[in-house]
């Protein structure tokens, strides 16, 4: 059974993340309000791999005999001022949740609790593919920097993105 000190620290977890697909959902509106449909696709399989992410948490938390507890949800911000600024605005998001996963996980280790620290290896590493996408994003909007054909192209590119729900481990 996890401590109750786990338990509340898992609870911030998943009101992070369910934060983070709060948060990209209003950058998804953003772009579709500016008719960059691909852009905004990025976004909504980003808030679609966040829910997942507060799921995985909140079914782990149970698992372990602790009890869920939703906290509220701050407001998010709805205006990002160009497409560059909204990418490294969840650039800079990402990086704050990998140093609060970073945290759980030593959390973790100073209880000795093993197995939350194994499942707490899934983040991790999904934490540096976060930070890897929103680079490799902000890069391409560096080079193209405002020139609109270049945009264009890169919506249409970042329109073919669809959710994967990741293969779960067996029971
Ligand atoms: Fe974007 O990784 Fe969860 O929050």
């Amino acid at each position: 059974m996890i401590s109750k000190k786990l338990e509340k620290a898992v609870n911030e977890q998943i009101q992070k993340e369910t934060y983070s697909a709060y948060l990209y959902l209003s950058m998804a509106a953003y772009f579709a309000a500016q008719n960059l449909d691909g852009f905004a696709n990025w976004f909504y399989v980003q808030n679609q791999e966040e829910t997942y992410h507060a799921m995985k948490l909140h079914r782990y938390l149970i698992e372990r005999g602790g009890e869920v507890e939703l906290m509220a949800i701050e407001k998010p911000p709805k205006n990002f001022e160009s497409p560059l600024k909204a990418f490294q605005a969840a650039l800079e998001h990402e990086r704050f949740i990998s140093k609060s996963i970073h945290e759980l996980v030593d959390k973790a280790t100073e209880e000795g609790d093993h197995p939350l620290v194994s499942f707490l290896k899934w983040y991790v590493d999904e934490q540096v593919e976060e930070e890897a996408s929103a680079e490799k994003i902000i890069a391409q909007l560096e080079l193209i920097e405002g020139y609109k054909p270049g945009l264009y192209h890169l919506d249409k590119e970042l329109a073919a993105r669809v959710y994967t729900p990741p293969a779960e481990e067996e029971e």
